[in-house]
């Protein structure tokens, strides 16, 4: 099996600081959050940015002062920032940082239900996002939160829309989305490899798993198990265990480090990550 890619989702848009002490917000916390998680095995950071008093934004300047904090302290670091922002966020400003020509960013496949809200995501949308990351060399990571979404990427990939190696990442348990369920996981592997797999070609992809909640730790332990990558971090869990707030995001990095190591699975650094993912 590749080396393990984990990522660490460090802020995310929804969580707050009374629920997660930790969390960081400025762009100096969330630069040492990135390098305490780096450290201890995350070879991207998947990054939300926040005004001072916590609220969510997609403001350039922030995005680019979050950046060259994380780049001052973590030069190594594969940086995807988010173009799915917070909910209620317009387009157009979720597309806005994508001007900072990140390696990466965040691309999501499908309108749904987010808890009790709506996740807009127009089809000519997400058009216009791939095309925007295609044109600058900004690889999408491709947010997939229930079948219908996987199914829309390789229909996007055939009309040259998306293209190889496509990176996926299953997002499980958002309510409105698929559970994480073990049987979750296992069908969406098994459709994209089906996908994947057609008249004896082979579409270059790669995935990953974010398990939302208490679904965090046990889909990343079956995402090494299968040969996936893992996400973890405050943005889909504040918990270390039920009734345990994690002490940092790299606590939670850090033992899926271990437990990687128990499986005989090597983590990759920033650099074999880029190599995995094909970024130049
Ligand atoms: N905050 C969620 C509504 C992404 O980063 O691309 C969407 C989200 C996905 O966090
Ligand atoms: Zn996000």
């Amino acid at each position: 099996m590749e080396p393990v890619i984990i990522t660490c989702a460090i802020t995310g848009a929804e969580t707050t600081k009374e629920r997660q002490p930790a969390l960081p917000i400025t762009p100096i916390e969330q630069a040492i959050a990135a390098e305490e998680a780096v450290r201890a095995g995350a070879s991207i950071i998947h990054l939300h940015v926040r005004e001072d008093d916590g609220t969510p934004s997609q403001r350039v300047e922030r995005f680019a002062e979050s950046i060259s904090a994380i780049r001052a302290r973590v030069p190594e670091v594969i940086i995807q920032i988010s173009t799915g922002g917070a909910i209620g966020e317009s387009i157009d400003n979720r597309a806005k940082p994508l001007g900072l020509k990140p390696e990466m960013a965040s691309l999501n496949l499908g309108t749904m239900n987010f808890g009790d809200e709506v996740f807009f995501n127009h089809p000519r949308d997400i058009v216009a996002l791939a095309a925007r990351m295609h044109q600058q060399g900004v690889m999408p990571e491709l947010e997939i939160y229930e079948t219908g979404m996987l199914e829309s990427a390789f229909r996007l990939a055939k009309q040259g829309v998306l293209r190889e190696p496509m990176h996926f990442q299953f997002v499980l348990g958002v309510p409105g989305g698929m559970s994480g369920e073990p049987q979750n996981l296992l069908h969406l592997v098994s459709v994209l490899e089906s996908f994947a797999c057609t008249n004896g070609k082979q579409v270059q992809r790669h995935w990953g798993v974010a398990g939302v909640g208490r679904f965090q730790l046990p889909l990343a332990m079956q995402a090494l198990v299968l040969g996936g990558h893992v996400r973890v971090g405050f943005e889909d869990n504040i918990f270390y265990r039920k009734g345990e707030v994690a002490r940092s995001n790299a606590q939670l990095v850090e033992r899926i480090t271990r437990i990687a190591g128990e499986l005989g699975r090597e983590v990759a650094t920033p650099a074999v990550a880029r190599k995995i993912l094909g970024i130049l």
